[in-house]
């Protein structure tokens, strides 16, 4: 069995600063020998992804841009990654989106324009990102999202991203079942709150991250390297029999009532 990455290339979709999930993503991935895809939504975040990989001690990292609110610009992305790299063994996606505005008060006041929007970039964006991956997935592949503690129960302020992530919940459980005869894996890793630029402009984050601290089992807030590796166990062979799941690494913080 393949512990290393080592001749495998993953994509990685939404990188957009050093503090980003992604990011601590495609540093364990590199670590674990992986030759790196990476895809920005548009050119305000190609500098900063192309500044961050240029950090990486390797230079074959590939970079395209890629609107998931277009079926066509996510083929052509598909496309253009298996004409410079043929095959593919993973492909993290890491995308969301909601109107700040609906991210505080009370999610009875969602607008149909704004669930629509977090559905369509936050879940629906799994699907049509899995149809076009599979194609590259020839040689068997792991594909992974990112979700939250929201999706499964009511958290303050949550509100819509909450709802999407429920959904992007059974997307995942969904293509898991649909892409598992062709030996592609489809998991979730549930991860704690980290000061991301998602996490940008949130009230309070402070008292978000001091219960973590005061009621989680480790007593601490995960970190994006902590994320990072267990997206490497999930995209290694590792994780071979584990499809479907929802991985959560949150320091424990999901199993206190
Ligand atoms: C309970 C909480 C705190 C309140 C909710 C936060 C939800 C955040 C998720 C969404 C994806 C953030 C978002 O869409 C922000 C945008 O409205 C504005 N930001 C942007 O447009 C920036 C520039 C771009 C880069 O951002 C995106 N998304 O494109 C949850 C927290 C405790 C945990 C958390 C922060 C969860 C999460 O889902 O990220």
């Amino acid at each position: 069995m393949n512990f290393s990455l080592e001749g495998r290339t993953y994509v990685v979709m939404g990188v957009a600063n050093k503090r980003s999930i992604a990011w601590g993503i495609a540093q364990s991935l590199h670590n674990a020998g992986a030759r790196l895809v990476f895809t920005y939504a548009n050119e305000r975040f190609e500098k900063p992804v192309r500044d961050l990989a240029a950090t990486l001690d390797r230079d074959d990292s590939l970079f395209y841009e890629c609107d998931v609110t277009s079926d066509e610009a996510i083929e052509q992305t598909f496309e253009n990654i298996k004409n410079d790299v043929g095959v593919i063994h993973g492909l993290a996606h890491c995308i969301a989106f909601a109107k700040r505005e609906e991210l505080s008060g009370e999610f009875l006041n969602t607008s149909r324009e704004g669930f629509a929007l977090a559905q369509d970039i936050s879940a629906f964006s799994l699907a049509a990102i899995a149809r076009s991956a599979k194609d590259l997935m020839t040689e068997g592949g792991s594909i992974l999202t990112l979700t939250y503690l929201g999706g499964e129960r009511v958290v303050e302020n949550y509100n819509v991203m909450g709802v999407a992530k429920a959904s992007l919940d059974a997307t995942m459980r969904y293509l898991a079942n649909d892409l598992g005869k062709y030996g592609v894996r489809v998991n979730a890793i549930s991860a704690g709150p980290i000061r991301t630029v998602s996490a940008k402009g949130v009230g309070d984050f402070n008292a978000i991250l001091k219960e973590i601290e005061e009621r989680s089992p480790l007593r601490k807030p995960v970190t994006k390297e902590e994320v990072g590796d267990t997206a490497y166990f999930l995209m290694s062979d590792l994780s071979r029999g584990v499809t479907g799941e929802i991985i959560h690494v949150d320091s424990g913080y999901n199993i206190m009532g």
